[in-house]
């Protein structure tokens, strides 16, 4: 029996319809799922995709191809100890996505 992998991919929310919209066209199915990051505190993506190990190449390559780098800059809080008036922020620069991506071995799947 052919093996299951589950690919959790962390993408940003402008790449997520285009990702699902070429995993369907591919007859992969897809889970989209709102989630946020933990550094930025802002809505990301989180697709699930469950398939068999064949499909694993494909699937990849078409993550890289609908996901971007983006660079995003985030003005860092003030230390809670600093009266705050005499704290200058200046904002950091950093770079987000393309995608993040997890691929785990399914021990079992089933569908009722
Ligand atoms: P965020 O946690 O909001 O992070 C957004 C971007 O901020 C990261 O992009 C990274 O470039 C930067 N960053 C994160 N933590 C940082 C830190 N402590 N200092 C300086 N810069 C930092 P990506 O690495 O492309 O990550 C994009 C999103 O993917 C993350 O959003 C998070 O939601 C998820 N992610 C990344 N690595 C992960 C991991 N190992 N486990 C779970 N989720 C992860």
């Amino acid at each position: 029996m052919a093996g299951i992998r589950l690919v959790l991919a962390i993408v940003q929310e402008k790449d997520a319809g285009r990702l699902i919209d070429a995993l369907t066209e591919d007859g992969i199915q897809a889970t989209m799922l709102a989630s946020t990051g933990g550094f930025l505190r802002e809505g990301n993506s989180t697709i699930l995709v469950g398939i068999e190990d064949h499909q694993l190449t494909q699937v990849l390559a078409t993550i890289q191809k609908c996901c971007h780098r983006r660079e995003q800059y985030v003005s860092p809080m003030p230390p809670a100890v600093e009266p705050v008036d005499s704290y200058v922020t200046y904002p950091v620069k950093v770079e987000v996505g393309g995608a993040i991506v997890f691929v785990m071995q399914v021990e079992r799947m089933e569908r009722f």
